[in-house]
């Protein structure tokens, strides 16, 4: 059996900060997995250097459910982002290395493909509607049969999702959050100009998609759902903050725009209402910040009863192992809806080498055994940790709100 004789964590920032875990066996095998937390990346470090490594040493790679088990229950203090986070590296590595030993790629290990590949949608964004209709078509033009649509809000000085650069969007910045300034009623006026100026330019054969980011109360987001109906969404996202699972049932009594949420959920508990109530459409939860593939599949499972579609996060802050696992999980799983690929810079594609590609509209996670990424440390190195932060929203009265 592949004993596990060392494990590091590398923080880097190629780009942006990203924490990565390599775990190495005595036959020489490694394995990698990505514990990036956006704006608290030392947290998950610490949480692995300090509280999980130590307990891994000597164990039996191959035994990861018993590993899972052991980081979930064993820490006694369950579930949030930091440990779930730190569990999901471990998981994902010592799936990379079982890959690795068994020769084949990880979503062979998980049943086979169930379909040719994973659609992806792109984010088109921009600081009017003119501008991000002009991003929406070049990514039409590059073949993607889905795109985000992100725009500025008149009046306001910025925006989630509107980024300088065209097709790189990092929140993240400074040594210290920026605070935006936010008003509900500008932002509702805006974006159903945005969709109906998308479908006029873009056409029906593409899907549609907006991500409202938490900002939106139930009947607001119930409102933005009504209102975006004519111009049939692919999906609204994270309609209302979802600590509040029963508030889906507002919006859902009002409008039939499917709506996803989840990306900032830890464990199949904070979805779990959701699911079984039939109340959203798409869980976004991902293999990065949700437990890894082991737990990812079991919230993918609960959702396929329901008919719901997993619609994983996939932005810069994910690194691309957790790109390559949420590929070989989506390539696997019945219910598969789709992909977020926010692209990375070209930096961080040197540091995380991956298999996985691009064509048709498709991502695949390639044959390589395992999950086919891997982490450049020596090129890692030379891109060094500084603390960033996520920006803060405040209301225009100076109230704290959603970012
Ligand atoms: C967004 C993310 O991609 C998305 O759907 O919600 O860009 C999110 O803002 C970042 O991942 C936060 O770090
Ligand atoms: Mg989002």
């Amino acid at each position: 059996m592949p004993k596990i004789v060392s494990a590091r964590v590398i923080v880097a920032s190629p780009g942006r900060n990203f924490t990565t875990l390599k775990i190495e066996c005595d036959d020489g095998t490694t394995g990698v997995g990505d514990a990036t937390l956006n704006g608290r990346e030392l947290a998950v470090a610490a949480y692995l250097s300090e509280h999980v490594i130590p307990c891994l040493i000597g164990r039996d790679a191959h035994r990861i459910e018993d590993i899972w088990q052991y980081l979930y229950k064993g820490a006694y203090w369950r579930r949030g982002p930091v440990t779930m986070a730190a569990i999901a590296a471990v998981d994902m590595a010592l799936w990379d290395i079982k890959g690795k030993i068994a020769g084949l790629p990880v979503y062979q290990l998980l049943g086979g493909a169930s379909r040719e590949g994973c659609m992806v949608y792109g984010h088109a964004n921009g600081a009017t509607i003119a501008d991000t209709i002009e991003a929406a078509l070049d990514y039409q033009e590059q073949g993607y049969k889905a795109i985000r649509l992100q725009c500025g809000v008149p009046g306001m000085a910025s925006t989630y999702g509107v980024s300088q650069d065209r097709y790189f969007y990092e929140p993240a910045d400074n040594d210290l959050p920026t605070e935006n300034v936010w008003s509900t009623s500008k932002y509702l006026r805006v974006v159903p100009e945005l969709f109906a100026a998308a479908r006029e330019a873009l056409g029906w054969d593409v899907h549609l998609l907006h991500d409202v980011h938490h900002r939106l109360t139930p009947i607001e987001a119930a409102r933005l759902g009504k209102d975006l109906e004519p111009y049939r969404p692919f999906w609204i996202e994270d309609a209302t903050p979802a600590e509040d699972q029963e508030a889906f049932r507002l919006i859902r009594q009002h409008t039939t725009t499917p709506l996803a949420v989840g990306e900032i959920f830890s464990s199949v508990w904070d979805c779990k209402a959701l699911i079984e109530n039939r109340l959203i459409d798409y869980i976004r939860a991902t293999v990065l910040h949700a437990g890894g593939i082991t737990h990812m599949r079991q919230i993918a499972s609960l959702a396929d009863l329901y008919q719901v579609r997993t619609g994983c996060h996939g932005a810069t802050d994910l690194s691309p192992v957790t790109m390559a696992a949420a590929l070989h999980l989506g390539l696997a799983i019945p219910n598969f809806g789709i992909q977020e690929y926010m692209r990375h810079t070209v930096e961080t594609d040197a540091v995380f080498p991956h298999a996985y590609r691009f064509a048709d509209g498709m991502l695949h996670p390639g044959d390589a055994p395992g999950l086919g990424v891997d982490i450049d440390e020596a090129l890692a190195e030379t891109f060094p940790y500084a603390r960033a932060y996520l920006p803060v929203n405040r209301l225009e009265d100076g109230t704290m709100w959603s970012w």
